[in-house]
């Protein structure tokens, strides 16, 4: 895909294609409510983001400081299938834990 040859009377002219387009990325970002325990968000983390205990510590206490904090960045169907199941898990604990995506 990057390079390619065109041949013009009999001149070969080489092209070297340089730029490629940069996937667009998204935050998944987590919001801070007053029920969800600590313990439960610090286990998303670590699970469904793949993030250290202490990151996922880490994580959890900045958004439960400043409301909200980025999980992790990924690709349109990956973000989105992170914040769907930030929020089924959520509800099978009978926590409000939500997640928004916004472009990176
Ligand atoms: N604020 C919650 C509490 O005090 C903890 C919490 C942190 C909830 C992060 C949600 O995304 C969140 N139990």
């Amino acid at each position: 895909m990057a390079d390619r040859q065109e041949r013009t009377d009999g001149a070969v002219k080489e092209r070297v294609e340089t730029k490629k387009q940069d996937p667009t990325l998204f935050r998944v970002v987590l919001l801070n409510d007053d029920y969800t325990t600590m313990e439960f968000v610090i286990h998303v983390l670590e699970t469904l983001f793949q993030k250290s205990p202490a990151e996922a510590y880490r994580i959890m206490m900045h958004v439960h400081q400043n409301g909200r904090g980025i999980a992790g960045v990924y690709s349109w169907e990956v973000a989105e299938t992170k914040a769907d199941t930030v929020r089924s898990l959520a509800v099978e604990a009978g926590y409000p834990l939500r997640a928004t995506i916004e472009e990176a």
